[in-house]
């Protein structure tokens, strides 16, 4: 049977993901809060739904890729969980808390609806690309159901546990990631001052085993001084409260990302919120006083 696949958030990560569903041959159907920005996957060829109840009522599997906690449970406990059909699949691709997620999965359970958590890592170029890791938690018959989907948006699925632990597979994939933004924070403003060529010093340093995906995708941008985001740093730092609550509950003192928390802190008071997480950088220029690259 061909199922129909709704997606509901076509912000920076959903509307590449969308476009891979779509390209794959899926029957999409879309729906996005600011109507605009469904109108290039409309182009493409994916239905218009007018409202998330008439995305639910027409789809049995409904993919959703918004912001935070309260935005996933507005739409899932709201018209999601009214209008789906029992025996549709809900997959939250959205990164929110392990326990939302769970509150998720509870309630649509009760009407016959099974749901996965299914954040996702590699950016906007994941996105784009197909690329994206994805972390999956729920039942394995959910799992393998998804597979499909899974396989047109990402290249790394990995069934991780029960609902919820992909969520908490996600912080620690943004604890690693955050941490690698400071040190590449750091390296650069330190070649800066000492007066070293910053491109052949990147050059230098990517291949051997410093290299990351944050140092080969973000160190070029930091050194051009372009701040357009791949992630948010106001989404960057939902997920270190996110992860910082996880970790206050189970009693793990978090030293570093509690730091870069307090950095992001500044640049969002200093009205950076909608620029790259690899502005990170400009909390440490300002401590240095040294400004990295330019043109
Ligand atoms: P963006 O680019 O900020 O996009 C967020 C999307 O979520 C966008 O489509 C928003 O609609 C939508 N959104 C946010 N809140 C709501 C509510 N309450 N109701 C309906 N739709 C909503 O974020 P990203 O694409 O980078 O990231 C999305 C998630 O993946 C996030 O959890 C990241 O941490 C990982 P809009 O267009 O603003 O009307």
């Amino acid at each position: 049977m061909t199922e129909r696949v709704g997606f509901i958030g076509l912000g920076i990560m959903g509307r590449g993901m969308a476009a891979n569903l779509l390209k794959a041959g899926f029957d999409l159907t879309v729906w996005n809060r600011t109507s605009g920005r469904a109108d290039e996957l409309v182009a493409q060829g994916a239905n218009l739904a007018a409202s998330p109840a008439e995305l639910a009522a027409q789809c049995q599997v409904i993919i959703s890729c918004v912001s935070d906690t309260p935005d996933v449970h507005a739409l899932l406990l709201g018209d999601v969980l009214t209008s789906a059909q029992p025996g549709s699949l809900v997959i939250d691709m959205s990164t929110i808390s392990p326990q939302g997620a769970r509150v998720c999965a509870e309630a649509l359970a009760a009407r016959g609806i099974a749901f996965l958590d299914a954040p996702v890592s590699g950016g906007s170029e994941g996105a784009a690309k197909g690329t994206l890791s994805i972390m999956v938690g729920g039942a394995t018959e959910d799992v393998e159901r998804a597979r499909p989907y899974f396989e047109a948006m990402g290249k790394t699925i990995t069934h991780v546990g029960r609902v919820g632990d992909g969520q908490t597979v996600k912080l620690v994939n943004q604890i690693l990631v955050v941490g690698t933004m400071l040190s590449v924070s750091e390296a650069l403003v330190f070649a800066q001052a000492s007066g070293v060529d910053l491109e052949r010093t990147l050059a230098a340093v990517s291949g051997g085993a410093a290299g990351s995906w944050t140092l080969t995708n973000r160190g070029p941008q930091c050194i051009k001084r372009d701040w357009r985001p791949g992630f948010t740093i106001d989404l960057q730092q939902k997920d270190l409260r996110l992860v910082l609550q996880a970790a206050d509950q189970i009693g793990v003192p978090m030293l570093g990302t509690g730091m870069i928390f307090q950095l992001y802190r500044t640049l969002q008071a200093d009205g950076l919120g909608e620029e790259g997480n690899h502005a990170l950088i400009k909390a440490l220029e300002r401590l240095a006083g040294v400004e990295v690259g330019g043109l």
